[in-house]
This record gives structure tokens, sequence and C-alpha cells, in this order.
């Protein structure tokens, strides 16, 4: 039996503790040649997460809760916290070198940097506060964000619009009854969890693999009667087989809980949005890159999601996202 002061095999487990920021030069290490500036935009949007974080917990502390009364670009009622978080990403990103241009959903057109030749390379895209309606009875809200390559002498928007196979990293951070910060930059997704007692991400899980199965579809069905048939065909098809409804109504709470217990989040065309409702460059891509990266399938329509050529920097799609038996579930009726 050896004395707690001799013991030392708490400095070899692998499961120390390992914070984002650790996680991330871990990474970097693995990549010759690295320069660490794909390093230094995930710092800041791990800062960004704290700071958006500490304004949400004490919102109604600090009245930041309700609506400017202000429109967005999308022409949703801007709140408080949306403004706030938008404008602490566009600091925290407008600051690094490798950032060469951003796309908000809160700013209508991209924001082109200055930087020089030799620097700068990527485009940051984000929703800053997802399922901001959720705000004011503390609701799920999420960040997500999506990383390209962006030739840092080119101010062309159309740069930007590339397929979702081009992401480099995608990622989001839902502000819930815990921080959870979820990235993905190709090699699996990882999960951290904010200690705000110490105020780092610790990983909590690495190279997540989501549940092929689940019996959970999670939808709007307020909307169910303009879905398309062939949504309302696998609706029916879901509640004759014994399948439960779960939804937030903020797409990183409903997707989070799909990566972690499988199931399918789906957003199909409604008569309000023939083309759907959720963008596809900073919303639908980040999360279908994580969830194929976790083993999972995300389509629009019949089209794999990665795949869609994007037109406008706020283009809008349909998504059927998920486990990927449940995924082709829906496909099959569509
Ligand atoms: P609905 C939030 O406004 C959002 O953009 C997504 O986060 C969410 O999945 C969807 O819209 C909810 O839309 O029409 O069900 O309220």
């Amino acid at each position: 039996m050896t004395s707690p002061d001799s013991d030392h095999s708490h400095l070899t487990r692998r499961d120390n503790l390992l914070t984002l920021q650790s996680h991330v030069l871990a990474e970097q290490a693995k990549i010759p040649g690295a320069t660490g500036t794909f390093s230094w935009i995930l710092s800041a949007l791990s800062l960004s997460a704290k700071v958006i974080s500490s304004k949400i917990r004490r919102a109604r502390i600090n009245d930041v809760l309700g609506s400017l009364g202000s429109e967005n670009v999308q022409g949703e009622t801007q709140q408080k916290l949306d403004v706030i978080a938008n404008e602490t990403l566009l600091r925290c990103l407008g600051s690094r070198e490798g950032v060469s241009v951003v796309g908000s959903e809160e700013n209508d057109d991209p924001i082109f940097l200055e930087r020089g030749r030799d620097s700068g390379g990527y485009a940051v895209l984000f929703d800053p506060l997802d399922g901001s309606s959720n705000i004011d009875c503390a609701g799920g809200v999420g960040t997500i964000f999506s990383i390209l390559r962006h030739d840092p002498s080119s101010s062309d928007v159309g740069e930007t619009l590339q397929p979702g196979h081009r992401q480099v990293a995608a990622g989001y951070v839902l502000y819930g009854s815990s921080t959870v910060f979820v990235l993905t930059s190709g090699n699996g997704v990882h999960m951290f969890v904010l200690d705000p007692t110490i105020g780092a991400f610790l990983r909590v899980a690495e190279n997540l693999q989501m549940p092929r199965k689940n019996k959970v579809y999670s939808c709007n069905e307020g909307n169910r009667l303009t879905f398309p048939d062939g949504y309302q065909r696998y609706l029916s098809w879901a509640q004759e087989n014994g399948y439960s409804s779960r939804y937030v109504g903020a797409m990183v709470a409903d997707v989070h809980r799909t990566l972690l217990q499988g199931g399918v989040f789906l957003y199909p065309p409604t008569k309000k949005a023939p083309d759907g409702k959720l963008r596809l460059m900073y919303e639908a891509n980040p999360m279908a890159m994580i969830l194929e990266q976790a083993g999972g399938r995300a389509f629009a329509g019949k089209q794999r999601l990665l795949d869609v050529i994007p037109s406008k920097l706020h283009q809008r799609t349909s998504v059927v996202m998920g486990s990927a038996d449940e995924v082709d579930a829906v496909l099959s009726h569509l």
C-alpha cells in the first residue's frame, strides 16, 4: 500500500486535467511548420465564449435582457445580448493576425480586416447568439462558428462562399446549465466544459462518436402542416413507431442533445421559410461538420449539406441532421 505522499500516479494518469488551450497547442504541435495563427483564432473564440457566458449568467442582474428594438439583417428583433455577443466576437477576433475576414449573422456584409499578405488567411463566420429568443426565459442559447481558409489579399465576398466540406474547423458554445465548448478541426469532435472557478475550459470528452440510432426527433411541429409531404409522412411513421419528441427551439441546444444522445434534428422547408429557416454558412455547415465527424449525417433535402454550393453569406437552408440511421429514416420518406 503506497502512502499518499509517495503515490504520484496522478501525475501520469491519461485523464489529467487538459484545458482547451493545451488541447489546441497539442493539436498544433502535430502539424509540421504550424505558425500558431490558427491556434490564436481558437484562443479568441475561447475568450469570447468566457466573456459572453459571464454576461449571460448575470443577464437579469445586469439588465441586459430584452430587445434593443432594432432589427438585424434577418429582419429579426435584436436582443441586447445579441449585440453584446456580436461585439465581443468582433473585438476578440479582430485583434488576431490570422483573421482576414469575419462574417456574422448580425452584420449585413462580411468585415474585411486590413492584413499584410503574409498574415491572415482565415475567414471566421458565426452566429453570435443562436436561439436568442430563449434568453429572457433562461433557455439554452449558443454561439456557432465556422472557420475557412481565406486569401488575405482578397476582399471578394465570393472567397468566403465555400461549400461546408472546405471548413478547416467548426464548433459551438452552449450557454446552458453549464457552458460547453464543442470543437472539431477535422480530427474528431472534442468537448470542453467551462470551470468558472478557474476560468478555463476543461476537456471532458475527445473523439466523440454519436449513437447510430435513438428514437427521438426534434422539430417545430407547429409548422407540421406546411412541411412538404415527405416530412409529414416521416413524422406519422415516427409517432407510429414509438419515437419521442424533444425541441428546445435553439439549434445549439437541440443539436448538442442529438450529438450526445442520438436522434435527429430537422428544420424542413415551411410555408413561411420555403428554403428553410437556418443559415447555411454559420449554422448548418458547422453543425454538419461536427455531426459527420462524430459519425452522424447531415442533409439539405436529399443533398449532403456539406456539398451545398453557397451563393449568399446569409443563405438559408432546410436541415436534417443527426444519427446516421435516424437521418436515413427521414430521407427514406422524402
Ligand atoms: P422556430 C433560433 O431563432 C433559430 O435560428 C435556431 O436556433 C432554432 O433551431 C430555430 O431558429 C427555431 O425556429 O421557428 O422553431 O422558432
